[in-house]
């Protein structure tokens, strides 16, 4: 097999990058590892950035997105009772969009199986050859058979847990890490949203996050030890937590019902650099992690893939390598403002055990200032509704 562009990972990075490329007449093959159900039965992120929005918009996926996500202008913070709105169009003139990853994903591959595209699911052995140079090749197995494919170009797009950036030598790359000493217990129900704006919540009872898919489908996050288990968590014990962290108001009205998808997400910040080793480049999880307390997670992905996109087609069809040269420094210079903001939210919301009086001090300081601070507020929206490109 030959193609332009050889793609590790059928998620959303590696998708939308397919998908643009094949725009601008680009070819490419999808080496996915999960069966197609599998990558879409994932319930993951759930805000969409204008930027992000925009960029599924140009990759002709957009139709559905505009019907049926949720525009959103703003957003509440809550210290137990005090409910802080975060005002996006008041104060930065943008908005976000809900629209939940499962949903961009579907629509994502139903436009590549009408372009046609070669998407291999549930290969394995995935090995990148010669990435440092002129003539890369991966090989794979594919229905019990060994298989090669040659490119010009292979993006990494095959997540936190995949081959591509351990590909990079170890001694050509460096790992930032930060793991945080606890994780999400992620619900979905079928039940109205508690609220019609998100709520991420701190409490003495710990972070909550309070979402939606849309208004009859709710997605819910509470704060658990590393060590919790989805089977310790029933439904009654789930509600109860969730409620005791929101505000009494919300948590006194809210309809709960059965959840329908349960899982915990470990947080952790990471980050590869660099983001490129010859004609190998990482993008989306497989070169970075950022907490999801700042919804930032499949929005770098998009960013990621903005600049990837524009440098591989100036470079394969104008020769112009000035895009893929500069992709690495590029992406990193969001990619590090991403994190920054991600980690800043996690810190303001998250208890963290052991903590001392003084640390929840500095946590409910920094929440009554964002009450009374427009400029606090302003800076928490501008990061949110997503740092230009
Ligand atoms: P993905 O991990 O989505 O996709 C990588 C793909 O590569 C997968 O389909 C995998 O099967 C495949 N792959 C892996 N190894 C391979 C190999 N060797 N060969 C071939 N294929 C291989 N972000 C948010 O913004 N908000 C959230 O609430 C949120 N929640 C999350 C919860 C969890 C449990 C996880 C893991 C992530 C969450 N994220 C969230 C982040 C998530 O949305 C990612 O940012 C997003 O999936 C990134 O997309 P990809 O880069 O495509 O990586
Ligand atoms: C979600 O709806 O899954 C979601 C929303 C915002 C976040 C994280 C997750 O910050």
């Amino acid at each position: 097999m030959k193609t332009q562009v050889a793609i590790i990972g059928g998620g959303p990075s590696g998708l939308l990058l397919s998908q643009l490329l094949n725009r601008a007449g680009v070819a490419t093959v999808i080496l996915e590892r999960s069966s197609r159900d599998h990558v879409l039965s994932r319930i993951r992120a759930g805000v969409l950035e204008a930027g992000t929005v925009a960029l599924l918009r140009e990759a002709g996926v957009g139709a559905r997105m505009d019907r049926e996500g949720l525009p959103h202008d703003g957003c509440f913070v809550s210290d137990d009772d005090l409910m802080i709105r975060i005002d996006f169009k008041a104060l930065t003139g943008s908005t976000v969009t809900v629209y939940g990853q499962t949903e961009v994903t579907t629509d994502l591959y139903a436009a590549q199986d009408a372009m046609g595209t070669t998407i291999l699911h549930e290969v394995s052995d995935v090995v990148i050859h010669d990435a440092d140079s002129n003539a890369p090749f991966v090989t794979f197995t594919h229905d019990g058979a060994p298989a090669r494919l040659d490119c010009a170009y292979v993006a990494g797009c095959d997540g936190f847990h995949g081959v591509s950036r351990k590909t990079i030598p170890a001694d050509k790359r460096q790992e930032f890490e930060k793991v945080y000493p606890f994780g999400w217990l992620g619900v979905l129900s079928r039940t109205p949203p508690a609220n019609d704006e998100l709520i991420y919540a701190n409490s003495a009872n710990g972070f909550a996050l309070a979402s939606m898919r849309n208004a009859a489908l709710s997605r819910y996050y509470v704060q658990v030890p590393l060590t919790d288990r989805v089977e310790d968590w029933s439904d009654e014990r789930f509600w109860a937590k969730l409620q005791s962290c929101l505000p009494s108001d919300v948590a006194g009205t809210m309809v709960t019902g059965p959840s329908i998808e349960k899982s915990i997400a470990p947080l952790r910040s990471f980050v590869n650099e660099p983001l490129r080793w010859g004609r190998l480049f990482l993008v989306g999880d497989a070169a970075h992690i950022v907490p999801p307390t700042g919804a930032k997670g499949l929005n770098l992905a998009a960013s990621d893939v903005f600049y990837l996109y524009h440098g591989l087609v100036d470079a394969l069809t104008k020769g112009d390598a000035t895009g893929i040269d500069a992709y690495s420094a590029r992406a990193l210079a969001r990619i590090w403002k991403a994190m920054r903001f991600s980690w800043q939210m996690t810190m303001m919301l998250h208890r963290f055990d052991g903590e001392d009086a003084y640390a929840a001090q500095m946590r409910k300081a920094t929440l009554l200032h964002l009450s009374q601070s427009e400029t606090a507020r302003r800076d928490l929206a501008e990061n949110y509704i997503g740092l230009p490109y």
